[in-house]
């Protein structure tokens, strides 16, 4: 029987700016000084406010939180690709996305204090909430990106999610979908190297984690996700062909360089060298360096744009300690059941008494968490 290759792909890599932080100026995408300096503000932004949030989590006024330090230039250079009128689905770690598309920081505290209000889709924001079930989103991404073209809407649909997801059936049922609905959809994969302490390669023996988009029909892309210039500009080109009914998976090659979430500890599962290595590919540090050699920061710039960082967190950080005081936790039990069972009615009640059993002593408004 003969035998003959009847289809063969490829999978690209793109990297703007080098590890070094030179860039390539064929692939350089064209950003004024405003808005490369906007990019360097956010992702400044995105790393505080990671390392506020681990933090108010020490000190147990947030809960448990999954921090994106490194993934800044993968998310602010994302994000940053999206027009107004585009959706963004996202999963737990994508906090500088949100921070990219204006979500305010007292939102993204109140979610992580488990209010509902930090849940909410503020008016006029195309953010949904995160999703917690891995890939779960991915179903959800597609269908709006779907709808959008059913629609006749002018959008478009960016759905993040990590390495691990894509080992989900939901992420391989949303691609499939995608491609056979031309649905105006971007999936943008953070292959942050871990899912928890399982590494990438122990993950999946596909040489790539773009190459799942070719078994939907669909184009797969590899990007450096530590550079901030090479994300946004492929993703802003996946967005433009997601348009036209054209979808794309990016996969975004970065590294977490912190824990998986505030109750997790990576030297359990992997080498103070590796941290090391990827630490000096630090995105903010690479982009740092570009922008410095094209005379768009200095450091009298930069120490004004921390101070902004710094004022804006602590604004932030207030107003969420403020929204989270004015509403009574208790209100958490009334929105599961029309009528609460006897066994939850009495965890209400045991709920409302406080630790100490008795209500009214002043200490039940401590139970926040519990
Ligand atoms: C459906 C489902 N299974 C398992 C979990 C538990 N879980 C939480 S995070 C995680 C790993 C996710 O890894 P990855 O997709 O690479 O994203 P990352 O955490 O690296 O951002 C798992 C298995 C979950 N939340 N949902």
């Amino acid at each position: 029987m003969p035998r003959e290759t009847v289809a063969e792909f490829t999978v690209d890599h793109v990297q703007v700016l080098d590890r070094e932080g030179t860039v390539d100026t064929d692939l350089e995408p064209d950003l004024g000084e405003e808005r490369l300096e906007e990019l360097y503000r956010l992702m400044k932004l995105a790393r505080r406010f990671e390392e506020r949030a681990i933090a108010l989590q020490r000190r147990g006024e947030i809960g448990t939180y999954a921090p994106a330090i490194g993934q800044e230039a993968a998310q602010i250079g994302s994000a940053s690709a999206l027009a107004a009128e585009d959706w963004m689905t996202t999963s737990f770690r994508e906090s500088a996305a949100y921070l990219a598309r204006g979500t305010p920081i007292d939102r993204l505290l109140c979610y992580a204090m488990g209010m509902e209000e930090g849940a909410e889709v503020p008016e006029g924001s195309r953010s949904m909430p995160p999703s917690i079930a891995v890939g779960s989103q991915a179903l959800h991404g597609v269908g709006i990106g779907w709808g959008q073209a059913m629609l006749g809407e002018e959008g478009a649909s960016l759905v993040y999610f990590g390495d691990g997801a894509t080992s989900e059936g939901d992420v391989y049922e949303a691609l499939n979908l995608a491609g056979v609905y031309d649905a105006r959809t971007v999936f943008f994969c953070q292959n942050n190297q871990y899912a928890i302490s399982v590494p990438r390669e122990e993950q999946s023996r596909a040489e790539t984690l773009a190459q799942k988009a070719i078994a939907a029909g669909i184009e797969g892309i590899q990007v450096d996700g530590n550079d901030v210039l090479g994300v946004y500009a492929v993703t802003r080109a996946a967005l433009a062909r997601a348009r036209e009914g054209r979808p794309t998976l990016v996969e975004a090659i970065t590294y977490r360089r912190s824990m998986h979430t505030t109750a997790d500890d990576p030297s359990v599962y992997r080498e103070p060298e590796e941290e090391r290595d990827w630490e000096a590919y630090d995105p903010i540090d690479r982009f740092e360096t570009y922008l410095r050699e094209r005379g768009v920061l200095d450091d009298e710039l930069i120490a004004a744009i921390e101070e902004r960082v710094e004022a804006d967190l602590e604004e932030g950080i207030e107003r969420a300690m403020d929204e989270r005081d004015s509403v009574d936790p208790a209100e958490m039990f009334d929105y599961a059941y029309a009528d609460l069972p006897p066994w939850v009615e009495r965890q209400r009640e045991a709920f409302e008494e406080g630790p100490g059993g008795a209500s009214g002593d002043g200490t039940s408004a401590g139970g926040h968490g519990e």
